[in-house]
């Protein structure tokens, strides 16, 4: 498929071997528990319970699982603990459809997307990939290179806008980010596109700096934009662990956030806070990167997700 990677392995099975890691941490101390010659009990849901907290998917959503699973249990009467891992997997693929809720973005109408999250999240590599993908569905992009704290990070935009073919607004490094926010909107304003994917700052020279500027940015753009942003974009990095949660919760505290895109799920076998994360925090998950390829980005769907977990085919 040139310029698009190669597709020989579909999204599914790269999903699957992204998640190895992850399934065998989470999953492999639930199926211990579960497996055997065993009948459901009482103390059989504690240690369920603990390999679950364990796996990074947090208390609050292992107590709604288990809560649930007892009540299936009940309902259907059922005896023995292998025929757990069934509903564990419906229940947890039921929780987690709350998260699911697609980006939609209008046709004709201007729809700007601030994306957020500390440096190496991986912000401008999913703004080269989402570019690709509304150029590839015909819808007019934009980009916004509003992280002027490095030469590099410009730079680094301006390649994927040149792999894209979509116009790049931007300045010289140090320049002001909510000034390169304002040309932005009035390049797009001006007829040159309707979709605007705006590049920030992961890290300033203080942290406080670094909330202040993007709150300034918020505000420009409502100022010249009724409305806008239309989203902010959250990405976190699913390497990191319960640090993305902590992340999580400052961004949405400081600046709001709409969406979240969990990157990374490749690499590590933490991908259970992803779960937290959206079950804590009630956000949707908007897209996963599970690799670093252009087509590694995806949509996220809870069914799917949770099939590759499981190993089920898709
Ligand atoms: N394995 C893997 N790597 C990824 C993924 N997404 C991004 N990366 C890599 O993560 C690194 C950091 O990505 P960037 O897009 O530069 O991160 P950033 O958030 O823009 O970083 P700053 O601009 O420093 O704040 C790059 O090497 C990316 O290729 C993913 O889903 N999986
Ligand atoms: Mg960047």
């Amino acid at each position: 498929m040139g310029f698009f990677g190669n597709d020989n392995k579909g999204f599914f099975d790269r999903l699957k071997d992204g998640l190895s890691k992850t399934r065998k941490f989470l999953l492999q101390n639930v199926d211990e528990v579960i497996l055997g010659e065993k009948k459901i009990s009482p103390e059989l849901f504690e240690e369920l319970e603990e390999v679950l907290i364990a796996a990074d998917v947090g208390p609050s959503f292992t107590y709604e699982l288990i809560e649930r699973m007892k009540e299936e249990v009940k309902r259907k009467d059922l005896d023995k603990a292998d025929l757990l891992r069934k509903v564990l997997r419906d229940t947890m693929a039921d929780i987690l459809k709350r998260s699911e809720a697609p980006l939609l973005i209008p046709k004709n109408e201007l729809f700007v997307i601030m994306v957020v999250g500390v440096n190496g999240t991986g912000k401008t590599t999913t703004i080269g990939k989402l570019a690709m993908r509304f150029q590839g569905k015909g819808m007019p992009v934009m980009l916004a290179a509003a992280d002027t704290f490095r030469a590099a990070a410009i730079e680094q935009l301006e390649i994927w806008s040149k792999r894209a073919n979509v116009p790049l607004i931007k300045q010289k490094m140090d320049s002001d980010p909510s000034a390169v926010v304002y040309d932005a909107v009035r390049a797009a304003q001006a007829g040159k596109a309707d979709v605007v994917i705006i590049d920030t700052a992961g890290r300033l020279h203080t942290k406080v700096n670094l909330m202040e500027e993007l709150k300034k940015m918020k505000r420009i753009l409502a100022r010249e934009l009724p409305g806008a942003p239309h989203e902010v974009l959250l990405v976190l990095d699913a390497t990191t662990g319960q640090n993305a949660l902590t992340q999580a919760k400052m961004f949405a505290e400081e600046i709001g956030v709409t969406g979240l895109v969990l990157t990374k799920l490749d690499g590590t076998s933490k991908g259970g806070v992803i779960i937290r994360i959206a079950h804590e925090l009630h956000l949707p998950i908007r897209y996963i990167g599970i690799g670093e390829g252009i087509e590694d980005l995806r949509r996220f769907k809870s069914e799917e997700f949770i099939d590759a977990l499981f190993e089920q085919n898709g």
